[in-house]
């Protein structure tokens, strides 16, 4: 495997001179982040991104994410330009070095939480989800401003989405992915690039939206409409561990052995009774997801792909974009070497 760690470029409080402090990094995870989803990206940009890890000692080989935007998602009269644009994108990657390319089929929000700053016993802070707070929550009614929910849209235009993706369902969404898929799958195989798709955080609907990279067999039938190397997951195991009924350690087994995951996402989540979750450090015993058979899993299928700690705790005294502090994902790469090399060892590898 190689380790990763995501960088949100110059403007990010984390420098690439801490990341390559972190023993066993290998790659940055990054992206062109000030060009809307649709457009091109500039080739200046990726090779400035290229040159600067090279200064540090890194590799800048993952890209997170080329965002799909919502005109493909919802098939408007935009989508085939659209499309043109993101394979233009891909092969501009791949020109840069990039090797593969992180997305997802989310409709209108990346990821849902109710708070991003709730505080442990210990102090640390995370991101959760509880229930109770989303309960009587009605976009099509009430203003709503969820953390992390894109602000550049206004209340109206979040009803017009959702009553959109209300009426598109799910069959639709699944007849736009399949568009994108055909067209985008064979020029990443052109280029050498794996595509690897994130799951829908947290896997089940919010508020009527369609989601449906959610479980095994959604995952199925998403690999199965392009049949190919350069078609696989991003497999984050907090998103798809916050469902219980997603086994974690069993689906990475499966999807690494047809060698259909191009990208681990590691980290922990603590499933509440409820289905609220909490996220947690990444040490299997501060949630509900077992990280030692999860790496069991890869080390014996033989992955050989890209994995970085996932969203951290907010630690020691950190001010920053929650979840992706330095410490706590430092100490959750640190952590995730050392399942390796004990899997490894003990596989004899
Ligand atoms: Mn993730």
């Amino acid at each position: 495997m190689k380790m990763s760690f995501r960088w949100y470029g110059k403007s990010d409080p984390i420098s690439l001179e801490y990341i390559s402090q972190i023993p066993g990094m290998h790659s940055v995870v990054s992206a062109v982040y000030d060009v809307k989803p649709g457009e091109v990206w500039p080739e200046e940009s990726l090779a400035k991104i290229k040159a600067d890890c090279e200064a540090h000692g890194l590799v800048f080989d993952v890209v997170e994410s080329i965002p799909v935007s919502e005109d493909i998602k919802l098939g408007t009269e935009k989508r085939d330009e659209h499309i043109g644009v993101y394979c233009e994108n891909i092969r501009r990657c791949a020109k840069y070095g990039v090797k593969c390319v992180t997305y997802n089929f989310m409709p209108v929000f990346d990821w849902t939480r109710t708070q991003l700053d709730k505080k442990a016993a210990d102090g640390s802070t995370s991101l959760v989800m509880y229930w109770d707070q989303m309960k009587d929550l009605d976009p099509l009614k009430d203003d709503i401003n969820l953390p992390g929910w894109d602000a550049s849209y206004t209340q109206d235009e979040v009803r017009g989405l959702i009553r959109a993706y209300g009426e598109l369902g799910e069959e639709g969404l699944w007849e736009n992915i399949e568009i994108f898929l055909k067209k985008v799958i064979p020029v990443a195989e052109e280029c050498g690039v794996v595509m690897a798709l994130h799951p829908d955080d947290p896997p089940y609907p919010i508020f009527g939206l369609p989601r449906v990279i959610t479980r095994e067999a959604n995952l199925d039938r998403y690999l199965s409409i392009v049949d190919s190397p350069s078609n696989t997951l991003c497999f984050c195991t907090g998103s798809l561990g916050c469902a219980k009924f997603n086994d974690i350690p069993g689906l990475v087994r499966k999807y690494s052995s047809m060698g259909r995951i191009g990208f681990m996402h590691m980290r922990n989540v603590k499933i509440m009774d409820d289905g609220s979750f909490e996220e947690r450090a990444h040490l299997s015993s501060c949630g509900s997801l077992d990280m030692y058979e999860i790496t069991k899993a890869l080390v014996e299928t033989g992955f050989d792909g890209y994995v970085r700690p996932d969203h951290g705790r907010m630690i020691w005294g950190e001010d920053g974009k929650p979840g992706y502090g330095l410490y706590d994902r430092a100490l959750g790469a640190a952590y995730i070497n050392g399942l390796f090399e004990v899997c490894e060892k003990v596989a004899g590898k």
